[in-house]
C-alpha cells in the first residue's frame, strides 16, 4: 500500500513537472513562430519608425519576422497576405493602406487557420471575425484633439471668423476618415469656423508641398487662417512653402498636425507649429505581446488602442517629456 501512495505521488510530481515545461515556452522556441507582417509603405517617418518598432519588438521576443512592404499598393499587400498563407506562417499582422477590400484574402487566412492581428488601421467588414484584434491609435480621439486645440486658441485670440483648411490623409485610410470626422464633430457647430477647402496630401511631404503651393494661388496668404493636416510629414512640406513664400507659419497662419514625429515637435518649440497631436508609431512591443498571447491561447481583447495626448503652444515646451519620435 505504502508503496503504491510513493508510486502515485512520483507519477503526479512528474505530470505537474511536465506541465509546467510544457506551459513555459523556452525563449529559444520562439524563434519557430513565424509572424508574416505586410507593412503599407514607407511615406512617412510615422511608417519609417513603425517599421523600425516591429523589427526590434521581434528580435526582443525572439520570433522570426517575415516582412514585406508594399510600396502603398494594396494588391501587394493582397499578395503578401497570400504569401504568408502558402507559408503557413504563424500569425498575420498588417497594416490596411484603406479600409475595404480584404474580404476575400482575410477569408482564405481564416480558412487556413492563421489569425490576423490588425495593425495601425483598421479594415471595414460585415465580418469581425475576420481579424482576431485591432492595435493602433484612436484617430477620432486624435481628431477632436485637433478641434479642441482650435477651439482654445480661437477663444485665446477672440477670433471672430477662421478659414480653415485641411490637408487629408490617404483618402479612405482609417486615420484620413476618423482624423476628419473627429475634428468635424468638435468644429461643425461653432460658427466662427469655415472648412474652406479639404485637399488630399497622401500622407507626403512632397503632396503637403504641392497642395499648399496651389492653396496659397487659390486663396492667397489672407485667404487662409489655419491649416490642419492629417500628418506632420504633410505640415512639414506646408512648413517649407510658406517659409519660401515669406509667410510666418504658426503667426500668419496657424498650423496643426498630428503624428509627433521630431522635426515636427522642433517646429512646435521654434513656433512653427502650433499644436501637435500624438500619434504613436511604436507598437511593435504591443503587437508581438499579442502574438505571445495569442500563441498561448489567451484571449485577445478586440480593440486596444495607446494612450496618447496633444502638444500644444498653451503647454511648458521645454519640459523634457515633450519630445518626438
Ligand atoms: O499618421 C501617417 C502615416 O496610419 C497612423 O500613416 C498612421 C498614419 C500616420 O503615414 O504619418
Amino acid at each position: 500500500m505504502r508503496k503504491a501512495i510513493a508510486l502515485g505521488l512520483i507519477l503526479i510530481l512528474l505530470l505537474g513537472l511536465s506541465g509546467c515545461a510544457g506551459k513555459q515556452e523556452p525563449a529559444g522556441d520562439n524563434a519557430s513562430i513565424v509572424v508574416g507582417f505586410s507593412q503599407l509603405g514607407a511615406e512617412s517617418s510615422w511608417r519609417i519608425a513603425n517599421t523600425a518598432s516591429m523589427e526590434q519588438a521581434a528580435k526582443d521576443y525572439g520570433y522570426s519576422l517575415m516582412m514585406e512592404n508594399a510600396n502603398q499598393k494594396q494588391e501587394k499587400q493582397i499578395d503578401a497576405i497570400r504569401s504568408f498563407i502558402a507559408y503557413r506562417v504563424d500569425v498575420i499582422v498588417f497594416s490596411p493602406i484603406v479600409e475595404t477590400g480584404w474580404d476575400n484574402v482575410l477569408t482564405e487566412a481564416k480558412q487556413a487557420g492563421i489569425p490576423v492581428i490588425l495593425m495601425d488601421r483598421m479594415i471595414e467588414t460585415q465580418d469581425d471575425s475576420l481579424y482576431t484584434a485591432y492595435i493602433g491609435a484612436d484617430f477620432y480621439a486624435e481628431g477632436r484633439r485637433a478641434g479642441e486645440y482650435l477651439i482654445r486658441r480661437a477663444d485665446a485670440m477672440n477670433a471672430e471668423h477662421l478659414n480653415i483648411v485641411e490637408i487629408c490623409g490617404t483618402t479612405d485610410s482609417t486615420p484620413m476618415r476618423d482624423r476628419q470626422r473627429g475634428f468635424m464633430d468638435v468644429i461643425r457647430e461653432d460658427s466662427r469656423f469655415a472648412v474652406i477647402d479639404s485637399v488630399d496630401g497622401d500622407f507626403l511631404r512632397s503632396k503637403g508641398e504641392e497642395c499648399m503651393r496651389q492653396l496659397l494661388q487659390q486663396y492667397g496668404k489672407d485667404g487662409i487662417d489655419v491649416i490642419y493636416s492629417h500628418n506632420d510629414s504633410m505640415t512639414l512640406g506646408v512648413l517649407d512653402v510658406l517659409e519660401k513664400e515669406g509667410i510666418k507659419p504658426g503667426k500668419d497662419i496657424l498650423l496643426i498636425t498630428v503624428d509627433g514625429e521630431k522635426e515636427a515637435v522642433d517646429a512646435l518649440k521654434a513656433g512653427k507649429i502650433n499644436c501637435v497631436v500624438q500619434c504613436t508609431p511604436h507598437l511593435g512591443p504591443s503587437v508581438m505581446k499579442l502574438v505571445g498571447d495569442l500563441k498561448a491561447g489567451k484571449e485577445l481583447s478586440k480593440v486596444n488602442h495607446p494612450d496618447e495626448d496633444a502638444f500644444t503652444d498653451f503647454d511648458n515646451l521645454t519640459d523634457p517629456a515633450v519630445e518626438g519620435f
